[in-house]
């Protein structure tokens, strides 16, 4: 089994794959075939085998899509990090995963040159051309076969200790939810999606790149989100994919309107809860009902609104093909219809572990195989899915996880802090927001923009408080935990 053979199956060769915003072709698939397959046996020549590891941190272009397929092809395992992590957060990650080569930009190769010594530092760009001008016929070219659960990608979610873990999917995970995702969206080879996501997560590498690949459609590439760009655009796209951020901001555009969206099969949401209000106004505007859906990165996609049938606002849908979904209450037993309980899935999409933490799978996964979410809700009698909260300490800011505890064990680590919480509050834009309560020590003189400095080169810009308060004690239970739902509802 390999993902790429399995891609390639709905390749169209003379149809465009990569289309800039003005309509130019950058890629055709026939050319991203023959050039993927140079840099894998580039890759190959420096020694790259199936099962190595690969960190790629670069922004978002033509060419990541280029070494993402190459190392598919190949069997690398592929793992993708933030563009906005700072080394103080790669540093863990080098140490954990331990990659054999580390792809990145120009402007970031001193930063793993201080990192790590074991692992040769590539330009992508500069990857990229070397392996053009190697001129092998693409046919000399084999694709291995590898079992299913070979590791394709590694993707690091942080966890409730504050450490990030690389959860490991197999090519057999992300074919599933390739063929799951054609089905449930209808998607074929005349769709055009438009592809403004980043693509170092699940939503824009695997939802937004493998679905349009494996049905041989046409994707409008753009760097970054803009809601200006992107409404300009819709008319020549036919899906088009966000966090509900994206939404929340197209709104705002007076160029939205049924008419800009005529050409417009789905516009889909997930990563973060869609607001009703969003929905309601959306489909009044546009005349769409936005179709959501629920996904982590352990598991790719477990459920979406139909296309054919009701789509329930406040609802991410009913289980995907192939995928189990249910609901365990506190005291342990399976829910019953519209009981809230903590949501457990199991799937061949579902990944086998996280990497260099078998000894925790007993606590990951139930003893018949499904994962433990740390996502709480309850399924109605129609088997719509409803998500009403969260059993794990997460923020979701525009799409962008955040752990509490790590922001904690920096903000604790400064000496003039006594102790910290910090804590997710509605924010219009980006639905939540990253806010932290400071208890500082007696005789510091520590405020807001002294501890947003102290943050900055620590850690990613997007996991900075936008709010600071300061309080004189932490509201603790008679265990002496922080009880956060008293600060939230106190701050709101
Ligand atoms: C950027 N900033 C954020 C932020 N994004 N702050 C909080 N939350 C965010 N999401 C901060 C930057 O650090 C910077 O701060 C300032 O905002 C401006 O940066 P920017 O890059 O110009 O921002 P912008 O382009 O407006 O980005 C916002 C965004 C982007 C919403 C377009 O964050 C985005 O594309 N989010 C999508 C993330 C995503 O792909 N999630 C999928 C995860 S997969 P400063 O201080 O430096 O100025 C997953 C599974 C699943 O969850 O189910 O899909
Ligand atoms: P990540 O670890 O980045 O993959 O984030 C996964 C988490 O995002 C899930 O566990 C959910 O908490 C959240 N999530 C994804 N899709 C949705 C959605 N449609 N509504 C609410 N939360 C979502």
């Amino acid at each position: 089994m390999n993902l790429y053979k399995n891609l390639k199956e709905g390749f169209v060769d003379s149809k465009p794959f990569l289309v800039s915003p003005n309509s130019e072709v950058i890629y055709s698939y026939a050319d991203i075939d023959h050039l993927s397959g140079l840099v894998a046996t580039h890759l190959a020549e420096r020694g790259l085998v199936s099962g190595d590891r690969i960190f790629v941190q670069v922004e978002k272009s033509v060419n990541v899509v280029v070494l993402y397929l190459a190392c598919l092809r190949s069997g690398i395992v592929y793992i993708p990090l933030n563009t906005q992590y700072l080394k103080h957060e790669l540093e863990f990650f080098t140490a954990d995963a331990r990659p054999k080569i580390v792809i990145t930009d120009k402007e970031r190769k001193n930063t793993f040159e201080r990192l790590t010594k074991t692992s040769d530092i590539l330009i992508l760009d500069e990857l990229i051309s070397i392996s053009e001008k190697l001129k092998i016929p693409e046919l000399n070219y084999e694709l291995d076969e590898f079992s299913g659960d070979a590791a394709a990608a590694m993707l690091y979610t942080s966890g409730t200790t504050g450490k990030p873990k690389g959860a490991i999917l197999s090519h057999k995970n992300l074919i599933a939810n390739a063929q799951s995702l054609t089905h449930a969206w209808n998607w074929s080879q005349d769709d055009v999606l438009l592809h403004t996501l980043p693509i170092f997560h699940v939503h824009g590498l695997f939802v937004g790149l493998n679905l349009p690949l494996a049905n041989g459609s046409s994707i409008i590439y753009l760097d970054k989100f803009s809601s200006q760009q992107v409404v300009n655009i819709l008319p020549k796209a036919t899906v088009f994919m966000g966090v509900p951020t994206y939404y929340v901001r197209m709104l705002s555009e007076r160029a939205l309107t049924k008419d800009s969206c005529k050409s417009i099969r789905v516009f889909i949401s997930g990563s973060a809860p869609l607001q009703e209000q969003t929905f309601r106004d959306f489909k009044k505007k546009t005349g769409h009902e936005i179709v959501e859906r629920y996904g982590m990165t352990e598991t790719g996609m477990n459920a979406s609104n139909p296309l054919q049938g009701l789509r329930k606002p406040g609802s991410v849908g009913l289980p995907l093909e192939g995928v189990q979904i249910r609901a365990r209450t506190d005291s342990g037993h399976i829910s019953k219809a519209g009981e809230p309980g903590e949501i457990e899935v199991k799937g061949q999409n579902v990944f086998a572990g996280y990497w260099n933490r078998e000894e925790y799978r007993s606590r990951d996964f139930t003893e018949d195989g499904f994962f433990r979410t740390g996502d709480l809700g309850r399924i109605d009698s129609e088997g719509y899915l409803f998500l009403i909260g969260r059993k794990k300490d997460l923020i979701i800011s525009g799409g962008l996880n955040v752990f509490p505890k790590e922001l904690e064990l920096v903000i604790d680590s400064f000496t003039e802090v006594k102790e910290s919480a910090v804590i997710g509050l509605p924010h219009p834009d980006f639905g939540e927001q990253v806010v932290a309560v400071i208890v500082a020590e007696e005789t510091s003189r520590l405020d807001k923009p002294m501890l947003i400095n102290k943050m900055r080169n620590k850690i990613a810009s997007f996991k900075i408080p936008k709010e600071v308060y300061f309080f004189d004690e932490l509201p603790r239970n008679t265990m002496g935990k922080v009880q956060k739902n008293i600060l939230r509802k106190k701050l709101s």
